[in-house]
């Protein structure tokens, strides 16, 4: 018998979607795709999807009771091991799922999750997969109707913690100490970065587009590259030549997603503010990928929420070797100043470099030694 290969998907994955209301078709299509691959970057391999288009979510099991008969099915025939939604469901539906399929069900946020933690490496990361799980573990503890009273019902509301509280302040307190130290980390972090002696550019944008690769491409540097979703959690300076002999720190991050969970965007604040202290961004966008407008949106929404979108920044359209010149020529049309790149065929690097440095010139970022002569 053949040895399991450790690089086999061990899960069996069922995909379920509802659609909700007017949402758009192509853009439910393209989440559907996403979760597909967001299941194999967790280890789970898609056995099919079943989708089902409503005006609003059933409060017990999300589904219909007649698409709870497909799902059923369909596990059945397919020996799925795991439901996992593309939608966010409640603690309550997913309890209700979990007994009425009997197989696990999870939903999209906690498949992200899952990769995230599987993908930790430095401390840093480990603690901040840390804090957005039990964050997300304690917004779903089902608060029984007993409980719901006790939780500050008029009339009711006394000194001390009610009930719930109390049975969660283990996980609370566990809270609080991750977030303390992060809050160190994050101090030190920062610290450094306000005595870098060179203009500080980051790459940010969607996972997959090709960030480390650039890194890589630009510097040697060995970045983790892989075609799965969310490759990099740590983030990675290098020093990168320049013309004229100049120097800048290039950093790479952690990619955006979109329904990126809040809860993990607040956790990986100490990662992602290196891109809100940058002097430029550059906004890294896979050309060849039909959906990159809805990329570009979700990656400007991102930097809303990590407040960074203040910092100057640049569109780099990568993959240029995968794209067509249809393509090409359509994202130029409505992003003017992109630069056009291929990270993994080393194309448009120069001419690259060149519009960072003007870019920085032109906000008043000086390189060392530059502002002494001028
Ligand atoms: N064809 C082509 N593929 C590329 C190019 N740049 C990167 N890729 C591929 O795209 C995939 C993702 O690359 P990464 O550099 O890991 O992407 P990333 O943006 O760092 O992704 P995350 O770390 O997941 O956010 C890999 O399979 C790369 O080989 C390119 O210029 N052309
Ligand atoms: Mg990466």
């Amino acid at each position: 018998m053949k040895a399991t290969d450790p690089s086999q998907p061990r899960e069996r994955a069922l995909l379920v979607q509802v659609v909700l209301g007017r949402r758009d078709r192509r853009e439910a299509e393209d989440s559907l795709a996403e979760l597909e691959r967001l299941a194999d970057s967790a280890g789970a391999a898609t056995i099919g999807c079943i989708t089902q288009r409503r005006d609003r979510p059933t409060p017990g099991l999300f589904v219909g009771e007649g698409k709870l008969v497909d799902i059923q099915l369909a596990c059945r025939e397919g020996k799925a091991n795991v439901v996992i939604f593309d939608n966010e469901l409640s603690a309550v539906q997913v309890n209700n799922l979990d007994l009425a399929l009997g197989i696990k069900v999870i939903d999209r946020t906690e498949v992200i999750l899952q990769i995230f933690a599987r993908r930790a490496r430095s401390a840093e990361a480990k603690v901040q997969v840390e804090l957005a799980q039990l964050q997300y573990l304690i917004s779903r503890i089902p608060v029984s109707r007993k409980q719901q009273r006790f939780q500050g019902g008029i009339g009711m509301r006394g000194p001390g913690e009610s009930p719930l509280q109390l049975r969660n302040a283990p996980m609370r307190r566990r809270i609080s100490d991750l977030k303390r130290r992060l809050d160190r980390i994050g101090k030190r972090h920062a610290s450094v970065r306000k005595r870098r002696p060179w203009p500080l550019v980051s790459l940010v944008g969607y996972t997959n587009a090709g960030k480390s690769t650039l890194l890589n491409a630009c510097t040697q540097a060995g970045a983790y590259v892989d075609d799965r979703l969310f490759a990099t959690l740590d983030t990675k300076t290098r020093l990168v030549h320049v013309p004229e002999n100049r120097k800048l720190l290039l950093t790479d991050t952690v990619g955006f997603i979109r329904h990126l969970p809040h809860g993990l965007v607040a956790s990986f604040r100490s990662t992602l503010d290196v891109a809100r202290e940058s002097d430029l961004l550059l906004l890294i966008a896979d050309a060849a990928d039909p959906g990159i407008a809805t990329q570009i949106d979700v990656v400007h929404e991102t930097l809303a929420e990590i407040e960074a979108e203040a910092v100057p920044y640049m569109i780099v359209l990568n993959k240029s070797d995968a794209a067509t010149q249809d393509q090409l020529d359509h994202l130029l049309a409505i992003h003017h100043d992109a630069v056009v790149v291929s990270a993994r065929k080393g194309e448009g690097l120069d001419k690259l470099k060149a519009r960072i440095v003007e870019e920085l010139l032109a906000h008043d970022v000086h390189f060392p030694g530059e502002n002494d002569h001028g």
